[in-house]
Parts: structure tokens; sequence; C-alpha cells
């Protein structure tokens, strides 16, 4: 039996309108646009690389303590769009996929860059479909490392070989491959065109698919 292991923002749910909304404010208090490509581009990238990007997009240099205060404000105005949050935000066939992998005991794990991923499965309700989560509080690598993913089958106690891993980001599919797992790109955009199997939504995954693999 196979392992899911789930990126969690644009893949559970869509974050990255809320990042998206953050970072463009962050970018305007240094004088600068950030373009919906290059917010695309963040997607699966940690907090802090994504300001580092951000800052060299702009071409502004700041010290570190100007980039931690930075970091906090970002964060707290994501905090502050995503208090509301709550199960309708699901993604479509999300839960249906979660309640699949559970009646047929095959283990699922949460591989994700954000540090706020466990606040935001309990916003949801599913934490506790999850058999482990991996999260940016317990990696030290970013996408498109693969870290965030191996320590995710070593929780499962599965061989990278035997996981699948669902992804919305390039950062997120390169990882999935440079850990040898099986990559599941979803929402149809360029970015996850290397992924060996692309979907534009959950609800077009079939049990039968999943089953062939
Ligand atoms: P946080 P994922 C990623 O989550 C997002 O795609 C990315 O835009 C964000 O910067 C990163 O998490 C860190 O998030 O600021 O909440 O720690 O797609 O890997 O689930
Ligand atoms: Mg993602």
């Amino acid at each position: 039996m196979k392992a899911f292991i789930f990126d969690l923002d644009g893949v559970i749910v869509d974050t990255a309108k809320y990042h998206y909304l953050a970072w463009k404010r962050i970018g305007e208090k240094v004088g600068f646009s950030l373009t919906h490509d290059q917010n695309e581009s963040l997607k699966g990238v940690s907090r802090k690389e994504s300001l580092e990007r951000i800052l060299d997009w702009a071409n502004v240099r700041l010290s570190e303590e100007e980039k931690e205060a930075l970091l906090i404000e970002k964060n707290e105005d994501y905090l502050q769009q995503i208090e509301g949050m709550g199960q309708e935000e699901i993604l479509p066939g999300v839960l249906d996929l979660l309640h699949f992998a559970q009646k047929n005991n095959i283990p699922v794990s949460l591989g994700s860059a954000s540090k706020n991923a466990t606040r935001i499965l309990k916003k949801l309700a599913i934490d506790h479909l999850f058999n482990a989560i991996v999260d940016g509080n317990n990696v030290t690598a970013s996408k498109p490392n693969p870290e965030v993913f191996l320590k995710g089958a070593e929780l499962l106690k599965q061989e990278p070989n035997n996981c699948i891993v669902f992804e919305d980001a390039a950062a997120g599919i390169q990882a999935a491959k440079a850990a040898g797992m099986i990559s599941i790109g979803m929402g149809g955009t360029e970015e996850v065109k290397a992924a060996d199997h692309c979907f534009t939504s959950m609800t077009a995954i079939t049990k039968e698919f999943i089953t062939t693999l």
C-alpha cells in the first residue's frame, strides 16, 4: 500500500491569495510592486527565503533586524487574514481523498513549508486525518530540497518510492523528484508540468487511478 504526502498551501487550501496580499504589502513598504508571476515563484518557498527573493527583486539591502521585523509583520498580516478560515475553504476533493486514505489504511503525512501548518489544519478540522505532520518548523532546508518529504516518509515508516506527493509548486515537485517519490502536480499550472501526473483538481483523481499507482 502506498503512502500519501500532502503539501498544504495550494493543495489542501488556497492560502496563496493571503500570502500574496501580505507579501504585496511588505513589498510596498520597501518601494516594490510584487507581480502575480513573482508571487507564483514564491509558492512552496519558506517565509525567510521569500523575503530574501523580494528584497533581491527590489534591489533593497536591509539589516538582519529590519528583515526580522518585516517577517513578523508579514506573518501577523497573514494570520489576521486566515483568522476566520474554516472547513468551507478546503479545496474540492481533498476531504474525499483523506477519508479514502483513512478507510483503506493508507498512511498520510503533511509536507509543507509553512510554519503555520498545524494551526491551519486545526482551523480546517482535519488535523486528526494525518498520521504525521512535517512543516516549516521541523526542517532546515526549504523545498526544492527533499528534506520535508523524506522526513514524512520516515515518520510514516515508508520507503520514499512508496510515497505519492501532492504538490502545487515547482519547488515542491522538484523536492518530490529529488526524494525519489511519485509526484502529482495539482492546479493545472505551468509550474507543475514536470510532475509524474497532473490534475486540475482533486475531484478529477479517481479511486481507480490511485489503485493503479
Ligand atoms: P509560512 P506549502 C508554503 O506552504 C507556501 O506555499 C509559501 O507561499 C509560504 O511562504 C511558505 O509555506 C511558508 O509559510 O509563512 O506560513 O511559514 O505550499 O509548502 O504548504
Ligand atoms: Mg503549496
